[in-house]
């Protein structure tokens, strides 16, 4: 069975109408509830005296009588309501992100890996993101930070009502929602199904394609910006930049190994989880994590030291999503990060940086995940943005410039 870690099919998307009515948990009296709701479904409005011609709202009146007349208590409409809603929020959960058998979401591997491969001429180089996606603005960050926008296009995705990439809306200025400007696909999917040998897996971001021998290079976002940082000097404008340097890397594979599952993965382990044990699991891991996190950049400017690595960016791309959505629509709720000095002032050293900020596209973050999400967020009622998140807070002083790291520090 094909696994979608966040698209899934539209036809889920409606629960039955009874979940709907279902939802008015409060015990008032279920008559005035018909009455408001459907003034035409009136119990007396029955004109209809011939049995061998139904006609539909004489059903709907019947229907009404069965499910929110005397014959049925609202014990059991909400009971019924209850387990239908619940088999359908399983049943969407299970396409929307596959899990263990504990219920813990089990992220699907990335299909085309980059190590392997050896790229000969990088002339062809176009990269495929989504603004949402924190595991796409990565490559973003690194894009910017290393001046390779010239040297590898980027054309940008925007989720579609069933949560899979499309290129339907005209090119806006700077990094905004666009057309394919490779390949002039409609869809992320049909640029994968272009390589030889076609595809039949998840269409995600970020993904990197070679124009020349029409393949996808690869679409897991480390191998790519682990690439962005050293594999291509030669076409660079700031080639001198280096975010994995040689003595660094131990201690950078160190604080991923961290960081990935704890944070990264961690945030959507929350989000994902489909039973309690599950989600207090990941939950417990996220913020103990954090906590150490805390202390760690309290005496350290960045996680390897003074100097600004991939995986500060790794970090950085799930600490900017935190309090916008993952804090309340994932559920990781204990803390926000705004309640975390140091790692709201790192947030905000990273930020700062030139062409970072732009990359960072808040509008385009909330209604990725509060309007595509559908089974976390039914209403699709996307929350204010809060005030912490906000450019002219996240431009504040952040005061990091003297931290040293003088003191050694380990990874634990
Ligand atoms: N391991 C991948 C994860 C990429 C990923 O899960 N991207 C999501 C968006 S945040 C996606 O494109 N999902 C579409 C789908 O699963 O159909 C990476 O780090 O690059």
């Amino acid at each position: 069975m094909r696994c979608y870690a966040y698209s899934f099919y539209p036809y889920l998307l409606t629960p039955p109408s009874t979940v709907v009515y279902g939802a008015s948990y409060h015990r008032r009296p279920i008559k005035r509830h018909v009455t408001i709701l459907c003034p035409k479904m009136s119990l007396n409005n029955n004109n209809n005296n011939n049995p061998s011609n139904p006609n539909p709202s004489s059903m709907l009146t019947s229907l009404t009588k069965l499910l929110w007349g005397q014959s049925l208590p609202p014990g059991l409409l909400v009971s019924t309501a209850r387990a239908t809603w619940n088999a359908t929020w399983r049943l969407m959960m299970s396409q929307l992100a596959p899990s263990d058998p504990s219920g813990g979401y089990a992220r699907p591997a990335s299909k085309f890996r980059l190590p392997q491969k050896n790229i000969s001429s990088p002339t062809g180089l176009h990269l495929y993101v989504g603004l949402p996606c924190p595991w796409a603005h990565r490559t973003l960050i690194v894009r910017a930070l290393k001046g390779l926008e010239d040297a590898v296009p980027v054309s940008v995705a925007s989720p579609g009502q069933d949560g899979s990439w499309e290129f339907k809306q005209a090119n806006g200025p700077g990094l905004s929602p666009g057309l394919d400007k490779a390949n002039r696909c409609r869809t992320l999917r049909g640029v994968y199904g272009m390589r030889k040998g076609g595809y039949d897996g998840r269409a995600t971001v970020p993904m990197l394609w070679d124009k020349d021998s029409k393949e996808v290079l690869c679409n897991e976002s480390y191998d790519i910006i682990e690439f962005f940082s050293s594999g291509l000097n030669g076409l660079a404008r700031n080639p001198g930049l280096d975010l994995s340097p040689p003595e660094l890397k131990g201690k950078i594979e160190e604080w991923y190994r961290v960081i990935y599952p704890n944070v990264n993965n961690g945030v959507y382990r929350c989000g994902f989880a489909q039973t309690q044990e599950a989600y207090d699991r990941a939950v417990n891991e996220l913020f103990g994590t954090l906590d150490k996190l805390e202390d760690h950049l309290s005496i350290s400017r960045y996680l390897c030291g003074d100097k600004l690595t991939l995986v500060d960016i790794c970090l950085f791309t799930t600490l900017i999503r935190f309090d916008v959505a993952y804090n309340v629509l994932f559920k990781c709720t204990k803390k926000k990060l705004c309640e975390y000095p140091n790692l709201h002032a790192y947030m905000r050293d990273i930020y700062q940086m030139p062409k970072v900020a732009e990359t960072c596209n808040f509008s385009e973050i909330m209604d990725g995940y509060y309007k595509i999400l559908f089974p976390l967020n039914p209403g699709s009622i996307r929350p204010i943005m809060p005030t912490t998140s906000e450019h002219e807070i996240l431009c504040r002083p952040h005061g990091r410039e003297s931290l040293s790291a003088a003191i050694p520090v380990s990874v634990k």
